[in-house]
């Protein structure tokens, strides 16, 4: 038998020796890449964290110790040492393990995530309470990678963690990398830093002695007056001592020897520590090491070839690509993304207009407020974001943007069901919060066309729009009506009447060409201000109405329509959304046939009649 199938709970882990934890993790990293390659994840981060996670499950006891995975999506290594090797392959499956933590999933999950950033502030929480239960021996480690530490939320976080009164040891997990480079000054203080030896608080007092004994005592008096800057020449991460924390490190994180006998030492310091680790992103499988971009979520793909990078048009590089169109003819259009250039279709733009092009690294509050300061100065700021991250910069909209009725655009990505990431990535909040805010315009196209369409439209625009578009390959349907404030009617039909937006016009269209288009499909592109009066009139021809939306119920433009067409007594009308509950993971297809939005569940609901 391998190790690895021996290994039923983490503290399996701690009856092994040094050569037996080097097995294990090569015995790991093949299991990780052989399933991922099966079933698509997370591979890259995940490849990194393999020789940290056994060490940490080896000095530490989990779950009385408790360890908090940042963003989650690098923690296989630590969801298959505790139990769920056997189920790995169900990994993103409809109904099987989540590719994050979950609490439901193991005792060893203390924190779902799946936004980056929370690790540190939920790790005060928890150390706080060790410390008013007096569980002094009890550690709380967060493990934050080095991209998700440039988000205000991780600072907002050290700003406080300096007073932890209990153990804390918070793990930075530095692979020089976020999904693409890592960006901006603490990128560039962390690789300033990662050529130091490995420092700890024990050379921090070989550093005082040899400064007094070896520079003479007139030098020292000079020098101690600036004693911090004089500190930094010889200690690194002196950021993170002035936050009140004690640095340790950079340790090789594929080294588990050394990350276990340094982790041994920081147990022994009676403050906060940061710990500090580098990994390397991809490690062990060639192609991801070289491109460890491309390898950050993959699909199943062939571990002999790799990956070859899809040339399917979706609506992320139709955006992309008009955008850098738009932009070459007009310098003052600029577009900000929150690390996500690849995922919003932003690499070519990044590479051929640079000077028009902002990451700002996770910091979507930062973006959204700095687009409205480029508003200010007359430029025309686009934010190219996920549904799901913009939902941290709910107050900048409103209070940045909206109130001063800047023209900022904001690019809304994966708006709907975006599949296998789940839970926390779903974009089906965006109609309910944004639709609430006074001043802004909500737009949603059906198809890559009328996306084109809304960004031309966008250029002579005044005031805040939205324009969301869903996940996928993007195709055309037919054509538009020019005004993009009227409803366009795709299909004439006969009795019935679906009223809908985004993708579920093709479900709606694909509903109707089934029954012979015998159903009507009425495609409302701007859901605010929502155009009550064109959409009433031609829907109180029909005898039945059925509108539909992939967002939750509360607050959908659905609700909305619903209310007006029973104020003006038109009785014969249903809705239907996705549920107001979190929606699970699986294939977007399989959620759409499980919620009864696509043709098939469209035909049923019609079916069952009112
Ligand atoms: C608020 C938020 N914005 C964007 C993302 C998308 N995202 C997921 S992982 C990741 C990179 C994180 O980098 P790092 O913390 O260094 O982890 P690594 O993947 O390098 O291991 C990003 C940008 C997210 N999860 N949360």
């Amino acid at each position: 038998m391998n190790i690895l199938d021996s290994i039923k709970k983490p503290s399996d882990i701690k009856k092994l020796k040094i050569n037996q934890l080097n097995q294990l993790s090569n015995e790991l990293r093949e299991f990780i890449l052989e399933s991922v390659s099966q079933t698509g994840g997370h591979l890259a981060s995940n490849l990194g964290t393999v020789e940290l996670t056994i060490a940490l499950h080896y000095v530490f006891n989990s779950p009385e110790d408790k360890l908090i995975w940042d963003v989650g999506h690098q923690a296989y290594a630590h969801k298959i040492l505790s139990g769920r090797k056997d189920a790995f392959s169900t990994l993103r499956q409809l109904d099987g393990l989540s590719g994050f933590l979950k609490r439901s999933e193991s005792e060893h999950d203390i924190l779902e995530a799946g936004h980056s950033s929370t690790s540190i502030s939920a790790a005060l929480g928890l150390a706080k309470v060790n410390e008013n239960l007096g569980n002094n021996d009890n550690y709380v480690l967060p493990i934050i990678g080095d991209g998700a530490l440039t988000s205000g939320m991780a600072f907002e976080a050290l700003n406080y963690a300096g007073q932890c009164k209990s153990q804390l040891i918070i793990i930075l997990n530095d692979n020089e990398m976020s999904i693409s480079n890592n960006v901006g000054s603490i990128s560039k203080y962390l690789n300033k830093i990662r050529g130091f030896k490995l420092y700890t608080s024990l050379k921090r007092s070989m550093v005082n002695k040899l400064t007094k004994s070896q520079i003479g005592t007139k030098t020292y008096h000079v020098i101690s007056k600036t004693k911090s800057s004089f500190k930094e020449l010889f200690i690194p991460g002196m950021l993170f001592e002035h936050f009140g924390l004690s640095y340790i490190g950079p340790v090789d994180g594929h080294n588990i020897k050394e990350i276990i006998e340094t982790l041994e030492l920081a147990k022994k310091l009676d403050k906060p520590v940061l710990f500090h680790v580098k990994t390397v992103k991809g490690k062990g499988y060639l192609s991801a090491e070289k491109n460890p971009d491309l390898y950050h979520g993959v699909g199943k793909f062939d571990l002999k070839y790799g990956i070859t990078p899809s040339d399917k048009s979706t609506y992320s590089n139709v955006f992309g690509n008009h955008l850098l169109d738009m932009a070459k003819n007009d310098s003052r259009v600029i577009v900000l993304t929150a690390a996500m250039s690849s995922g919003t279709g932003l690499n070519k733009f990044a590479e051929e207009l640079n000077k028009q092009f902002i990451d700002v690294g996770i910091a979507e509050q930062n973006a959204v407020t700095m687009a409205a300061g480029l508003a200010i100065g007359g430029f025309k700021p686009y934010v190219a974001v996920y549904s799901t991250f913009l939902q941290r910069a709910f107050d900048q909209i409103i209070h940045d943007v909206a109130l001063q009725n800047l023209s900022v655009v904001f690019c809304i990505d994966r708006s709907g069901l975006v599949g296998s990431d789940g839970e926390t990535h779903h974009g089906i909040f965006d109609t309910s919060y944004l639709s609430l805010i006074p001043n802004i315009t909500i737009m949603m196209p059906k198809d890559s066309n009328e996306l084109i369409r809304m960004l031309d439209f966008s250029k002579d625009f005044n005031g805040p729009l939205v324009i969301k578009y869903f996940k996928g390959e993007s195709y055309t349907i037919n054509d538009d009506v020019d005004d993009l404030f009227e409803p366009e009617l795709i299909v004439k039909g006969e009795n019935t009447l679906i009223i809908t937006t985004g993708r579920l016009v093709k479900e709606a269209y694909d509903a109707s060409e089934i029954n012979n288009f015998s159903y009507g499909v009425l495609n409302v592109r701007t859901l605010k201000p929502l155009n009550y009066e064109s959409i009433y009139n031609i829907a109180k021809d029909y005898d039945k109405v059925f509108i539909i939306e992939e967002n939750i119920k509360t607050g959908s433009f659905t609700m909305q329509m619903e209310n007006h067409f029973l104020k003006n007594g038109f009785t014969n009308v249903e809705t239907f959304n996705l549920p107001d509950t979190f929606i699970e993971h699986g294939s977007i297809n399989e959620l759409l046939d499980r919620y009864q939005l696509d043709a098939k569940g469209i035909i049923n609901h019609i079916n069952k009649g009112m």
